[in-house]
This record gives C-alpha cells, structure tokens and sequence, in this order.
C-alpha cells in the first residue's frame, strides 16, 4: 500500500491529466530496459553502436525546446516580496489554476509514470525525496541515471508527508505556453510544455537549488550552484573544495581536473564529488559538509574532449542518454564540436536533418547534453556515497571576466566573502549570441535558481556564518583574464590544480598573501609554474588589479543591488563601502 499522501498525489494528477495508464516506477532494470525499448520503438530515442557506446542512447527535443526558459520559470510565494525582484513571480492561486487548464486532460492517450527519487543517498538524514508524475520515458529514463529511483525510495518515505511533489506534463511543446513554476510553500513543481532536461528533470535545479534554497533557508543549511572536488597530497591526506560559476564556466571540467605531470608525479590525485549542486550543513565538529545530492551528471557535451575532459568523456562511453549532439552515420556514434578536430563525413544534425558541413550550421546544438552515471566516472570520489558528504575546506567563487579579477584572491572574513560570491558575475563571450562582454551579475551563481528573494539568501548567508566554528575561507578565481589581443593569458584546464593548491596551502596556513583593496592577493612566486611557458611576471598580470576598473565595478554592484532590492543586508553595503575607500585610497 503506498503512502497515502503519495497516493493522493497520483490520484488528483490522474484526475486532471486523464493518462490511460498509470505506472509506478519500481527501479528495478528489467522494468527499465522495458522502457528503453519502447522508446526505440516509438523514435523517441535511438540506439546507438553497442560495441563503441553499451548501453547509450540518443534523442533529440524539439527545435523550439533545447534550453532552460529562465523568463518563463516562475517563483510562486504568496506574497510577491518572498519570490523577490529578480525572479518571476506570479500569485499561486492564479498560477495553479492557469496550469490547471493546460494539464486538463493533456496525457489522454498517454502514460503517467511515478518516479519515486531520492537527492542524496537513500536514508541518509540529509537526502530529501521527491515524487515526479511525467508522462515522458525519456524524463524516467534520465531520472533514473541523475537520481536514486525506485520502490526503496518509498520504503525510505514511509508514511510521512514529506516529500517534493513534481508534475511533469509535455503538454504540446508549446513555447508560448511552457512555464516552469516552482511552490515553495507547498514543496511543489510544475513543468509544462517542455521535453528538455534542465525544465524537466524536476529533482535538478527545480528540486535541489530552487525548492532547496528556500528548504535551507528555514531549516538552517544551504542548497549551492557549486562543484564538490578532493585533493589528495602524496600522503594521502583529501581537502575538499566547493566552487561556484555561473552555467558554462567549465564547472564539470574543474570538477574532474586531471592534475598537470609535474603533480602526478609526485603523487596527486583528484576526486570528483560532484559537479553542479552542493547540499551544505554545519557538522557537529563546526565544519562545513557537503554533498552532491545528484546520481549523475547532465553536462554539456560540446567542448568535451580527450584534452578538456578526458573523465568526463570516458563517464559518457556507456549507459549515457546523449541529447541534441550530431549523430555520425558511418559507425551509429555521436560527435559534437570540439570532440575531434576532423568531422565525420556523415552526420545527422541535432534536428534530425542531414548535416552539410558546407552549411556553417552547427551539428550539435551548443547546449547538447550527455546524461551519464556518476559510477562511470573514473575519478567518483570514494566518499561520494557517504550519508555525511565531505568537510570543506574552502569555497571557491569565480566567473567569466577579461579585466576585472585576478587570478585568485582571498576574501578577509565569511562576511567579506559572502559579499565576493553576491558581486559575481560574468561576462558574455562571442560563442553566446548578443552582445560581447556584457556583464550578467550572477550572485553564487545562483541568479537563475534561488527559490526566494536575493537579499533574503544574502542574510542567510550571514547567518549561516554564525552557526560555524570553523567556517572555510572563500575565494575568487578567474582563469578567464584576457590580454590585450584577446587571448586567454592563464593556461586554464588541469593547470587550474597550481591555483587550488595555493588556496589550500592558505588554508593549511603555510603560505603568505599580500593585502590589496579587493582581499588577500598570492606572491606571484607562490603560484607554481614549473612545466608552463609562462612567467612569474605573466603571473604579476595575472593579479593585476586596476583601481579605476574597479571603482567602475563597484558603481555597477550599487546598481544591482539597488535591483535586488530592500533586502540587501546592510552588512554587504558595508562592505561595498569599504572596498570603495580602500580603491581611492
Ligand atoms: C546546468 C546549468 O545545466 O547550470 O547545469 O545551466
Ligand atoms: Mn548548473
């Protein structure tokens, strides 16, 4: 007998939508296998080489539905200065009723699945379940490589209420009418009129950072844009390390950095934990703890390559759902741009079309994606499934910019570094269409998935400062500065380790820094650069920091947090004073 609140749940889902069927997703693989075949069978997927890729498949979503909607996501609070200014809001009562008439009768004809799912490991008391109603197999299918599925998720459940409740309809993939709505007061989603995997596997950025913030936010921890990685030194001793970038900064690369000869040697290694969302508590000894709450990994798959990211393309050699890549005719394999340098001779493009190499078309979409077990990945982290996560020893923010940041710089407090992670940004790059190097203030890069106003996550932030003993240090990287022809100047990739061993040797209290406006900056020849054809001086431009830009930086800050609104703490206007009197000083 299933959970009652479960049950009632399915029920009045099935009394609107009308689907013929209703299928419980038990987790077992003949059950899935099942699925797989139908959808072949359907065209809703297609199976790839089974010698080169066991056990992948390939889709591919409509045209009009290849990425997240960020302006048709909708916080919906009761009160519209919860959701606050940065997010969409609109009044639940309006909301449900609008999505009631689009669901009204929308999977007649087809099959209502329910996805029992655990973020985290099942029974650890820092997992959450979610239950998600989707009359798609490619979201099951997904779902079950990004998350914990099955009936012992629901043996987890029990009988209790709580739990995360998600309804996924494909409605018509009406652009017009596609809304991704999010009820944190009620732990509930709804998607509609989406296929694609960010708007539709709820348990991702709906569930563990939209739902999650808001979840943390009153229960005292935090859900993160962030990457969990390890460091083991020759000893064998692991530090862990947490970073935010805003979407397409190269979060899975760092994630899965391949350390340069010159550490491998010595006997480095690094473990990936995670490489998109960090579920964050206090531990009993007054440390930080995180974990991934994820299964796997839903990455971009153009870019990736046996240079960029070598374990992350191994991740992808099997039992992987490739979505939008270019599909090569000749071995039944798939390619993307930057995969090899010579394309195929025959492909199908992401839409499904012959693909003209004279066309100047791309063959993948650039926001084609690999769904991929994190069991795969050659570098998992040994504690990946451990109930507790793994202690923090920093936090990393950093974005995209050409001038503005250093290389790495250290924040002088929590509070100082809660106010670095609120004035991260990015700057737009020629690969995005608009214009370039315009700046997107992308606070811990969590402007797209905070669940509740910006100000309000600020002052957690603060808050959550006060609950820690031994809080990490926080720091701001930027492999991106550019010189004045436009090239990058830092070698980036697996070179990004001889930063975040400076950053854990800050951390260990066995390296100086130097005092700048902005915080605590490295002594050029404290950043190793053995094995590089750059310079110590390359390195002193590196950390270069123009005041005037600077000062220009902090005017736009004031504007945004001006757009932010009433709730900014005073705190971090404090400490935008300061950095503005240390720039003139
Ligand atoms: C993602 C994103 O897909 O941040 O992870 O957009
Ligand atoms: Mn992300």
């Amino acid at each position: 007998m299933a959970n009652k609140y479960v049950q009632k749940f399915v029920d009045d889902a099935a009394a609107l939508c009308s689907p013929d069927k209703i299928v419980w997703i038990t987790g077992e693989e003949e059950q899935l296998e099942a699925l797989r075949r139908e959808a072949c069978a359907t065209g809703e997927m297609e199976l790839l080489n089974q010698e080169k890729l066991p056990g992948c498949y390939l889709h591919r979503t409509a045209p009009n539905d290849v990425a997240r909607v960020e302006h048709r996501t909708l916080i919906c609070t009761s009160k519209k200065e919860d959701a606050g200014n940065i997010n969409n809001w609109m009044d639940p009562k309006e909301c449900y009723k609008m999505l009631g008439e689009i669901y009204k009768d929308s999977m007649k004809g087809r099959t209502m699945y329910v996805i029992p799912y655990s973020m985290g490991v099942i029974g650890s008391k820092f997992s959450k379940i979610g239950i998600e109603l989707t009359d798609s197999i490619y979201v099951v299918l997904n779902m079950d490589i990004m998350t914990r599925v099955g009936n012992k998720v629901l043996e987890a459940l029990g009988d209790s209420p709580d739990y995360v409740k998600g309804l996924h309809g494909k409605v018509n993939v009406d652009e017009e009418k596609r809304y991704i709505c999010h009820f944190p007061e009620d732990n509930t989603i709804c998607s509609v009129n989406s296929a694609y995997g960010g708007n539709v596997l709820l348990g991702k950025k709906c569930f563990a950072l939209r739902i999650a913030s808001y979840q943390g936010k009153q229960e005292g921890w935090m859900a993160e844009h962030m990457l969990i990685l390890g460091i083991e030194n020759p000893e064998g001793e692991v530090k862990y390390i947490a970073a935010a970038f805003p979407s397409a900064c190269g979060k899975t690369n760092l994630a899965m950095l391949i350390p340069p000869e010159i550490y491998k040697k010595k006997g480095y290694k690094v473990w990936c934990v995670g490489d998109d969302i960090a579920w964050i508590r206090v531990g009993e000894d007054g440390r930080l703890w995180a974990m991934n709450p994820e299964n796997g990994f839903f990455g971009v798959a153009p870019g990736t390559n046996e240079k960029s990211n070598p374990n992350a393309l191994y991740t992808t050699l099997k039992d992987t759902i490739f979505t939008n890549v270019a599909h090569n005719t000749d071995d039944n394999t798939v390619w993307w741009e930057g995969l090899t340098k010579e394309k195929p001779a025959n492909m199908i493009d992401w839409k499904g079309n012959p693909y003209n190499a004279e066309s100047g078309e791309k063959a993948a979409h650039p926001n084609s994606r690999f769904t991929a077990r994190a069991k795969n990945c050659p570098c998992l982290s040994p504690e990946f499934e451990n109930p507790q996560g793994v202690p923090l020893s920093a936090i990393v923010f950093g974005g995209r910019r050409a001038k503005t940041a250093p290389l790495v710089y250290e924040s002088t407090s929590w509070q100082n570094g809660v106010f670095v992670g609120s004035i991260m940004a990015s700057e737009t790059t020629a690969a995005a269409s608009g214009a370039v190097g315009v700046v997107r203030r992308d606070p811990m890069a969590m402007r797209p998935f905070t669940g509740y106003d910006m100000g309000d996550y600020f002052a957690h932030w603060l808050e959550m400062g006060k609950k820690i003993k031994n809080p990490p240090k926080i720091f701001n990287v930027n492999w991106f500065r550019l010189d004045d022809e436009g090239h990058f100047i830092w070698p980036g990739f697996g070179d990004n380790m001889r930063v975040l061993l400076w950053i854990l040797a800050r951390c260990e209290g066995k390296v100086d820094a130097v005092e700048s406006p902005i915080g605590f900056l490295p002594n050029a020849e404290d950043i190793n650069v053995e094995g590089l054809d750059i310079t110590v001086d390359t390195i002193k431009e590196l950390l270069d920091i123009d005041k005037e830009v600077w000062l220009e930086e902090a005017e736009g800050i004031k504007d945004f947090y001006a757009q932010i609104g009433e709730r900014v703490p005073a705190e971090l206007y404090a400490e935008l004073d300061t950095l503005i009197a240390n720039l003139k000083k």
